[in-house]
């Protein structure tokens, strides 16, 4: 598998110059003898919820209403010529007007075995006049309707793999990871766009914690459902504002088995035994023997923390 990490897209560079670059990165991974690309979040534009429309028709430009479209058609060539499969981020209009922050999962013949919306928007809907960069994703998405879906289905050489897909913040949810582990995930797919600052202006973290924070989700996400998982970024400067990168490909052991190094265009590979996956699966995390649901009732009951009530002394 490979995640092709793409470098900024700027606000002025149309689909055309994103897909021409993803399209250079299928032909490497083809020339490394990957089966299984995955392209970051939003990867045909510029992340562009970092700016604020008044009037939100304005945003569609962003949205894709078709796929594949004219703009996105190279993609879908070049994964029949390479036999390779791909995971596409995009922001997707539907014919009746809904927009999501969505992810697909392509076979070489162009068949969408997967569609994924992404559940966990981050940021705010208004414009936020303390924040230095914007993050309008309540603003321009809606929460997404298909759950967190996992298909068995051919890619490369394996006639079934069992994949699903998180988005960008998705990753930081263990109850996301858990939907995927208990329909035994064995590929986790996620594509982001992750800033190197913090812009909420409630407080300072630094900038190698951001890194550190987005491994340590990806890598206990992948641990504890015994899956491997590919982790694309965006990275470099967009539009004035620095995403942070470092994609990796981790193990169902949690480790780390490939990571970017660059803020640029970048293909990292990785072998993913399958067999792996066993190990987690049979023991510590056998779902079915140690998983206690009649204790988890504020997971799916509750939303927000309540407060715990107080000792009252002997
Ligand atoms: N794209 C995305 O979900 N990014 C978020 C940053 C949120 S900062 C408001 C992330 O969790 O990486």
């Amino acid at each position: 598998v490979a995640a092709a990490q793409l470098g900024p897209i700027q606000l002025a560079e149309g689909r055309e110059v994103a897909v021409a670059r993803m399209v250079r990165l299928m032909e490497r991974a083809h020339a490394r003898g990957v089966q299984l690309v995955v392209f970051p979040e939003l990867a045909l534009t510029t992340f562009f919820p970092r700016h604020h429309h008044e009037d939100r028709a304005e945003a569609d430009r962003w949205f894709e209403t078709a796929m594949p479209s004219n703009a996105t058609a190279p993609l879908f060539a070049a994964a029949r010529k390479f036999g390779i499969t791909f995971h596409l981020g995009y922001a997707e209009r539907t014919p009746d007007g809904h927009h999501y922050n969505t992810a697909i999962l392509v076979s070489p013949e162009g068949d969408i075995l997967l569609k994924y919306r992404k559940v966990h928007l981050p940021g705010h809907a208004e414009f936020d006049p303390k924040r230095a960069v914007q993050h309008l994703e309540k603003r321009y998405f809606e929460v997404g309707n298909l759950g967190f879906p996992v298909i068995n289905a051919p890619a490369g050489d394996l006639s079934g793999v069992n994949m699903g897909m998180l988005i960008c913040n998705d990753r930081r949810w263990p109850e996301a990871w858990r939907m995927l582990g208990l329909q035994s995930v064995e590929l986790a797919l996620c594509g982001y766009n992750t800033p190197s600052l913090n812009q909420s202006a409630a407080g300072f973290e630094a900038p190698h914690l951001r890194v550190f924070h987005s491994h340590l989700s990806v890598q206990a996400g992948a641990y504890q459902n015994a899956t491997f998982a590919v982790a694309c970024a965006k990275a470099g400067t967009e539009d004035g504002c620095e995403l942070f990168g470092h994609s990796i490909i981790v193990n169902p052991q949690g480790e780390i088995t490939a990571m970017a190094t660059s803020w640029d265009d970048e293909l990292i590979t990785a072998d993913c035994n399958l067999d792996m996956c066993t190990l987690g699966r049979t023991t510590i995390f056998a779902f079915d023997k140690h998983r206690r649901p009649e204790a988890y009732d504020r997971i799916t009951g509750q939303v927000g923390a309540t407060l715990p009530p107080r000792w009252e002394g002997k």
